[in-house]
């Protein structure tokens, strides 16, 4: 539609226009890097299979933070005294070779992880890690098969052949650290 509006003799529309292009080279100058497309965020309100494209896979939300300690009534107190989080008592879980404590933080939780038993996954990180460390992050995922069949296809490396029984009693696999900017991640199905 042709505007009868204008400006020394400009119409508002070629105006508007001329305007939009010196914002867009300006936004250029100033955020170059940030000035890519962002089609390919993928979010989790998209749960089903994209037609053609194979099946995918979404990441949701982080799940737990967790923080092996060498002490774990040491560190139990420090969260629950020194921090005043909201903090549970120790949970045996001698499947997965540790004694856990729960940190609720609300949008999401830590764990405090110290090794049970002799065959502990984390007994080698406090090896080396005397005053403890953060061992790995855990975001949850919508559909971890497909994660596992798209990740090895992408070459990143699991730590075990398939999913496995976590410590919520849902499937998780674990990405080395290696491939995943030094941090160990596990992927929990949501
Ligand atoms: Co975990």
């Amino acid at each position: 539609m042709q505007s009868f509006f204008t400006v020394r003799g400009i119409s508002a529309s070629s105006l508007s226009k001329l305007l939009k292009e010196q914002l867009n080279s300006l936004r250029e100058r100033l955020f170059p890097r940030l000035w890519t497309p962002v089609s390919t965020v993928r979010t989790c309100t998209s749960l089903s299979s994209h037609p053609g494209a194979g099946p995918v896979w979404n990441l949701g939300r982080l799940n737990h933070v967790a923080i092996a300690v060498p002490d774990l009534e040491k560190a139990r107190a420090f969260y629950k005294n020194v921090l005043g989080a909201e903090v549970g008592e120790p949970v045996p879980l001698p499947e997965h070779g540790v004694s856990v404590v729960f940190v609720n933080l609300g949008n999401t939780k830590m764990e405090l992880l110290h090794p049970l038993g002799s065959d502990s996954p984390i007994a080698g990180f406090l090896k080396k890690n005397k005053a403890g460390g953060m061992h790995h992050v855990c975001i949850e995922v919508d559909n971890i098969n497909v994660a596992v069949m798209d990740l090895k296809e992408k070459k990143i490396r699991i730590l075990s052949e398939e999913a496995k029984i976590g410590a919520h009693g849902k499937p998780v696999i674990f990405l080395h650290p290696s491939d995943c900017g030094g941090v160990l991640v596990e992927l929990e199905q949501a």
